[in-house]
């Protein structure tokens, strides 16, 4: 005989080792949304009230986050970046806006290659001789940063689930990278007046359960990933400890808990805190006189960018967009 759902006693239809426990469908997604709810709570993610950004990107994380956060009577909006990798890009934009129009739910989209004259991210790499994913990180997180604070949202959060969060954390480790473990957290309070605080709300749930929520919730994802990733060190990680948890059941948790409540408060005691200025250029928060996004644009030849202007932000489904 099958597992049988903890809760109910009816058939199963997933089990979580790490848990020790097996759930039906009704009681998995209970169990998923008390997750996200918890993780909101107890790290004061959101304030009531407050609305909140969601970086989305077609995959099933984001898309997954953002269903909850509705679900769970969140102001929650939506924003796509377009960041010009050919067909792939071109796939994940037509998947959120499906998903919005699906849910009434509000989606603005932006595209890259709209400030660039039509350079993407790998243009944009190759001229600028960074790594695809360096690059393309760096200016995601400042469009996200940059539209949220332009559009007068307090919060913006991420689908960074479980296993990104602990893979993540190993690859620091391993470098023993003392900045970027000092920064790693649930919530990056925000540090400058142009900054908006960022969330992680699935950070206590895995890759496998927002699969299976997504897969639940009727939610069409994109399966493919993003063709620039191949070879990511990521990857590696994440697998590694897949592999950890198949025999030791919880060990990516106790990894990623155990390094909240234990390890970090010793990294940001001694993180010299860097004062952050206001780039010449664009008025974004950044350590240096002009910030790395308007250094790679000057590179490429590309003026500062401008969200009002170009047609470039583009609002789909949804109700009126009232701040
Ligand atoms: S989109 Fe961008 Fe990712 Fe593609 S280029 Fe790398 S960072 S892999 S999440
Ligand atoms: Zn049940
Ligand atoms: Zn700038």
């Amino acid at each position: 005989m099958g597992a049988l759902c903890k809760k109910c006693r009816e058939r199963a239809q997933i089990k979580l080792p790490r848990h020790n426990a097996s759930f039906c469908q009704k009681h998995f997604k209970e169990y998923f949304f008390k997750q996200v709810e918890k993780a909101i709570k107890k790290e004061k993610m959101i304030s009531p009230g407050e609305r909140v950004l969601i970086a989305v990107s077609g995959g099933k994380d984001s898309l997954v986050l953002w269903d909850v956060l509705r679900e769970l009577g969140y102001r929650a909006d939506g924003l796509y970046v377009n960041l010009g990798i050919g067909d792939y890009s071109d796939r994940s934009e037509e998947t959120c806006i499906r998903f919005a129009s699906s849910r009434s739910a509000n989606l603005y989209t932006i595209s890259l290659p709209a400030f660039t004259g039509g350079a993407g991210i790998r243009e944009i790499s190759r001229k600028v001789r960074r790594k695809a994913c360096a690059a393309c990180g760096m200016i995601k997180r400042y469009l996200f940063n940059r539209f949220s604070w332009e559009m007068g949202y307090g919060v913006a959060a991420t689908g960074h689930n479980l296993d990104d969060e602990a893979a993540t954390l190993l690859g620091n480790l391993i470098g023993w990278k003392e900045d970027y473990l000092s920064r790693q957290a649930p919530v990056m309070p925000s540090n400058h007046p142009r900054m908006v605080r960022k969330v992680k709300p699935l950070f206590r749930v895995t890759e496998k359960e927002t699969a299976a929520c997504a897969v639940m919730s009727g939610i069409g994802y994109i399966y493919e990933e993003c063709p620039l990733a191949r070879g990511a060190r990521s990857t590696v990680y994440k697998n590694t400890l897949n592999y950890l948890e198949q025999h030791s059941p919880g060990a990516k948790q106790q990894l990623f808990y155990n390094f909240l409540q234990k390890g970090r408060p010793g990294f940001l005691q001694k993180r010299e805190d860097v004062q952050l200025q206001s780039c010449s250029r664009c008025g974004q928060p950044t350590a240096t006189e002009t910030c790395a996004v308007c250094q790679m644009l000057e590179k490429i030849g590309a003026p500062p960018l401008s969200l009002s202007e170009g047609g470039a932000v583009k609002q789909k489904a949804g109700e009126a967009l009232a701040p």
